[in-house]
């Protein structure tokens, strides 16, 4: 049986976000800290996996095959695949099983658009056949994508989304931040604190969503925001404490 207390870490964030490399600089990050640790590519379409996948949805879904067999255009295909994935749980879980004390922690690389992994009925499935209660959501704020406040807003909203979605605890994190000035991460991590002053400076209906939207940013209250450069592996060992203190394990990983 996979244990009932498998804690299980999706990675869920817009396309090329850095999910995978994510996974990759996690699960070398966890392991040195002594993690008991099962590593999913749940991504039936990607070509190259950076890091060592335990559990591989590529072994029950052949993409290239599915738009042979069912003449599909790729999106149609990512869309057959993600609904296949719900078939094969009971073989992910076995392959967990298989891996035995090594799956006390699990990280989930999600496919690359995002909306296949949150909306369709598969992930609620898969989500809760393990179970709810030991599910942590990474959501990951591309940094291209929020240094100015229409995208930092609209990111947040989608973050609120994946979250309403999948009912799970979350956790925020900004990635490749060595690719911005320290100024920048600063200031968006402040428009976390206080978006208005930047959203005065919008106009019209927008201006009216944004101030909705940072009422909805105030009521999110304590999910951290957490800066991370999986290049250079700052931020990590604030990620992994925060994994640790949301599953209550405290820092000893092994456990
Ligand atoms: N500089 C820098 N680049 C990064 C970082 N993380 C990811 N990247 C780059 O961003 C691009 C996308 O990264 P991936 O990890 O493949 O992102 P993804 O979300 O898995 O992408 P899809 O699965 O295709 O949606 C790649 O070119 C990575 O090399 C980082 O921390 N720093
Ligand atoms: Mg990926």
């Amino acid at each position: 049986m996979v244990r009932s207390m498998t804690k299980i870490c999706y990675l869920v964030g817009t396309a090329g976000s850095g999910k995978t490399m994510l996974t990759s600089s996690l699960q070398r990050y966890l392991i040195t800290k002594g993690a008991s640790l099962t590593t999913i590519n749940l991504d039936p379409a990607v070509k190259y996996v950076p890091y060592q996948a335990d559990v591989d949805i590529r072994d029950y879904i052949d993409f290239d095959q599915l738009i042979d067999e069912y003449k599909l255009g790729p999106n149609g295909a990512m869309i057959a695949a993600a609904d296949l994935v719900a078939d094969y749980i009971n073989e992910i879980r076995e392959d967990i099983e298989e891996l035995g004390e090594s799956s006390s922690l699990v990280l989930v690389d999600t496919p690359g658009q995002m909306e296949l992994f949150t909306y369709r009925k598969s992930s609620i499935k898969v989500i809760e056949s393990f179970s709810r209660d030991t599910s942590l959501l990474l959501f990951l704020f591309d940094s291209a994508l929020i240094v100015d406040i229409s995208g930092f807003l609209s990111i947040n909203l989608l973050a609120m989304s994946v979250q309403i979605r999948l009912d799970i605890p979350i956790l925020h994190i900004i990635t490749k931040t060595d690719l911005l000035k320290r100024h920048q991460i600063e200031t968006v991590l402040s428009w976390r604190e206080d978006p208005y002053e930047a959203i005065e400076e919008l106009y019209g209906l927008t201006r009216e969503f944004s101030l909705q939207t940072g009422q909805m940013i105030e009521g999110m209250g304590q999910v951290p925001l957490i800066p991370i450069s999986a290049l250079s592996g700052e931020g990590l060992e604030l990620l992994g404490a925060q994994i640790s203190r949301i599953f209550e394990a405290g820092e000893d990983w092994s456990i």
